[in-house]
């Protein structure tokens, strides 16, 4: 048998790149998004991050994953709607269907190449499986596709990718994942947490400067695509974890006064001033159970590796 797929467009309008960055470079402190991170190039700076010995969180998420997943599936059930909010071509995935063995995955989006080719793939591997790959933006509300009825339901959001949005983004997205599935539904979704600084601090400043290319290459995309003029050597990365605000944040600091230009505009640079890439915040379990009980979410289960490193959290939406 080979797996069953089917592809729900729902014309995600196209994010205006150029709009979004020009108000962040205007703004007193200035900042640019960090999914504008995520071009060809920083993809794959972000793959080599995730392989990089002071990178601890995806090798400790995937050992969470290979000795739980049978209590996880445990407890979404099996036969299940496994909706995956982004892509679906990492290794992770891979663990969680082989556990789970769900009736339908449904990844979700808003680059319809990369879900078509991630879709692809676990198609080659997973004969049996019904895959409804959806291009939507998954950071705005939408529909769940019609037709995709009946049994459990869950969402799998890994990697800590919650720690890039701001706490309030955080709840927002929870409480989004939760209305879109339902009540009853579960949500594992994996988290990075709370330790040592030094731990935190070398895991965005590795030795070899993976982080730091992938920092950079938000420049070069800009240079690229908005003809803006960076000159890469005259911004240094900056990452450090923020202990006040428990999360890691990455800079470009200005080496010198210089002046950029972007599409007939001009930004001033003082030496020193930074440009703020990303926030990556970090919990406690606890102080993650609050936020998901915000969000309308009970918490069922927790796995944590035997260092306390990085965790993996069962959630159930709504009461009783
Ligand atoms: C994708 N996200 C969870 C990563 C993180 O750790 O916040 C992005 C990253 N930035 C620098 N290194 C990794």
């Amino acid at each position: 048998m080979s797996a069953r797929l089917l592809f729900t467009d729902l014309h995600p309008p196209p994010a205006d790149m150029r709009a979004e960055i020009i108000a962040g470079l205007s703004r007193l402190r200035k900042q640019l998004p960090p999914k504008y991170f995520y071009d060809r190039r920083g993809s794959q700076l972000f793959d080599a991050i995730t392989e990089l010995p002071e990178y601890y969180p995806t090798r400790t998420e995937i050992g969470i994953l290979e000795r739980h997943g049978g209590e996880m599936a445990d407890l979404v059930g099996r036969e299940a709607l496994l909706v995956e909010p982004g892509s679906g071509s990492s290794y992770k995935i891979r663990l969680l269907l082989q556990a789970l063995k769900p009736a339908v995955y449904m990844p979700v989006d808003i680059s319809r190449e990369h879900l078509l080719e991630s879709v692809a793939s676990l198609a080659e591997s997973f004969d049996e499986l019904e895959i409804h790959a959806v291009c939507a933006d998954y950071s705005a509300p939408f529909a769940l596709p019609l037709g995709v009825n009946g049994g459990a339901r869950a969402a799998f959001f890994p990697g800590s990718s919650i720690g890039n949005f701001d706490p309030d983004r955080g709840r927002q997205f929870l409480e989004r994942i939760g209305n879109l599935l339902g009540t009853g539904s579960r949500l594992l979704i994996g988290v990075d947490l709370i330790k040592d600084a030094s731990m935190l601090n070398a895991a965005y400043n590795d030795a070899r400067g993976v982080t730091a290319d992938f920092n950079t290459n938000l420049l070069r995309r800009v240079n690229r695509e908005l003809d803006a003029d960076f000159d890469l050597e005259a911004f240094r990365h900056e990452a450090y974890y923020n202990s006040s605000e428990k999360r890691i944040e990455m800079h470009l600091v200005s080496i010198a006064d210089q002046q950029v230009s972007l599409g007939g505009k001009r930004f001033s640079f003082r030496a020193g001033e930074s440009i703020h890439t990303e926030n990556s915040y970090k919990y406690s379990v606890d102080g993650f159970h609050a936020l998901a009980g915000e969000a309308g979410y009970q918490a069922e289960r927790v796995w944590t590796d035997a260092d306390d490193l990085f965790s993996v959290h069962c959630l159930r939406f709504g009461s009783g």
